[in-house]
């Protein structure tokens, strides 16, 4: 039997009705893109949240984690509202309220992950996605794929109380094996792009141990900078910019705002032409990789990659030092290239490199965070791999 239904039975005295598996993503390229109505290219992770669960009659929902075992939650699904849950358990509820207008109702689940908490490889959106995907079967609910991301992402912004995009979401629930899933998150329409690792070349997914959170006010800051920014453009998000040089102008003309900026508690006019800069070259870095991928360029993407993490450390401002070193340390040792994924402030980092350097930058990276004196860090494998499905 499953681990997970073996696990469900151990803790409810009953079998499941079913297990569901949603993967945690690593974004090859489109950072801070997807609240600016971007472009994302993330691919799915061999690793994820499974959720075993079974219907109640009773209206209640019980949640229980075999990672988090001392803290499970046991609500009515009527009493569900904003603040009503904390701790991990905020994901799963967030969903089945978000769902209940779909006529779901009480559940029990069981959920099990093998993703790093922290790592920023979207162990939030996996949970959401595994518990929807639970849900919507038990209780007969057909949303599409990219519908049900809308609604997780809903359940982390209004339940959850956090500014996440649509990216994470769609990764989980969108992506296929072997594939990175290239996103338009203005038009919502997507399409898979190949990523044919063999055996020259290898995606290295490293957690720098140094944890990561949306829920600190930097990410919400650059989304406030981003809107404010597109206000002063007179667009309706970044996405429209499309005279990068002319828009740095025109912020730099809207020096005279910079007052009213101060006055009003916001950046000045500078921050603003870095994170504009960023989102925008950030676009076309997508359209970039994209059009290598398509040619069989892969090993030339490597140079995007290390320009994204440039922008991302010096427009965006998101970066940590510990990514800043593994960086360096991957690229001193001849990986082709290396940035930063996801959120930022801490994470992870994605390296390409050829196959035969695998060892080399591996050594390399432990080398330099020996040095510093910092704990180990841990890698991964990036294997492009399945979305979210039911598995029994
Ligand atoms: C986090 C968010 F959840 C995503 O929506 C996205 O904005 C990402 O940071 C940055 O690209 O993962």
């Amino acid at each position: 039997m499953n681990h997970t239904a073996a696990a469900f039975e151990d803790a409810y005295g009953r079998s499941p009705e079913g297990v569901w598996h949603a993967p945690g993503r690593v974004n090859l390229i489109g950072e801070h893109t997807d609240y600016n109505d971007g472009l994302v290219l993330p691919f799915a992770l061999p690793r994820g949240v499974s959720v075993a669960a079974a219907r109640r009659d009773d209206g209640v929902l019980e949640l229980r984690s075999l990672q988090a075992a001392a803290s499970g939650c046991r609500v009515r699904i009527d009493d569900l509202a904003p603040g009503a849950v904390d701790g991990w358990a905020v994901y799963p509820a967030g969903v089945a309220w978000a769902l209940r207008e779909h006529g779901v109702g009480g559940a029990s689940l069981l959920v099990d992950s093998d993703l790093p908490q922290g790592a920023g490889l979207s162990s939030s959106a996996a949970l959401e996605c595994a518990t929807a995907l639970a849900l919507c079967d038990l209780y007969g609910v057909e949303p599409d794929r990219a519908e049900l991301a809308r609604l997780a992402q809903r359940a982390e912004n209004e339940f959850a109380g956090v500014p996440c995009g649509i990216m994470d979401q769609s990764a989980s629930l969108l992506c296929t094996a072997g594939h990175a899933l290239l996103l338009d998150c203005r038009s919502g329409l997507s399409a898979q792009v190949p990523l044919p690792l063999g055996e020259d070349l290898s995606l290295l997914v490293v957690d720098t141990r140094a944890a990561h959170a949306l829920t600190g006010g930097e990410y919400a800051a650059r989304r406030a900078e981003c809107e404010q920014a597109a206000r002063l453009l007179g667009v309706d998000s970044l996405r429209d910019v499309t005279d990068l040089p002319s828009a740095l102008e025109s912020l730099r003309a809207a020096r005279r705002p910079r007052s009213f900026l101060r006055r009003s508690g916001g950046p000045d006019a500078a921050v603003l032409q870095r994170r504009v800069q960023h989102v925008v070259t950030e676009n076309h870095r997508v359209e970039a990789v994209v059009g290598l991928l398509r040619a069989g360029a892969l090993a030339e993407v490597g140079a995007i990659l290390t320009a994204c993490h440039l922008s991302l450390r010096d427009q965006f401002e998101v970066s940590w030092p510990e990514a800043d070193t593994a960086v360096d340390a991957a690229l001193r040792a001849g990986a082709r290239g290396g940035r930063m994924v996801g959120g930022g402030f801490g994470g992870s980092i994605i390296v390409l490199t050829a196959a035969d350097r695998l060892d080399a930058v591996r050594d390399s990276i432990t080398a330099a965070y020996a040095e510093r004196g910092w704990a180990a860090p841990a890698f991964l494998d990036a294997v492009p791999s399945a979305g979210a499905r039911r598995l029994s």
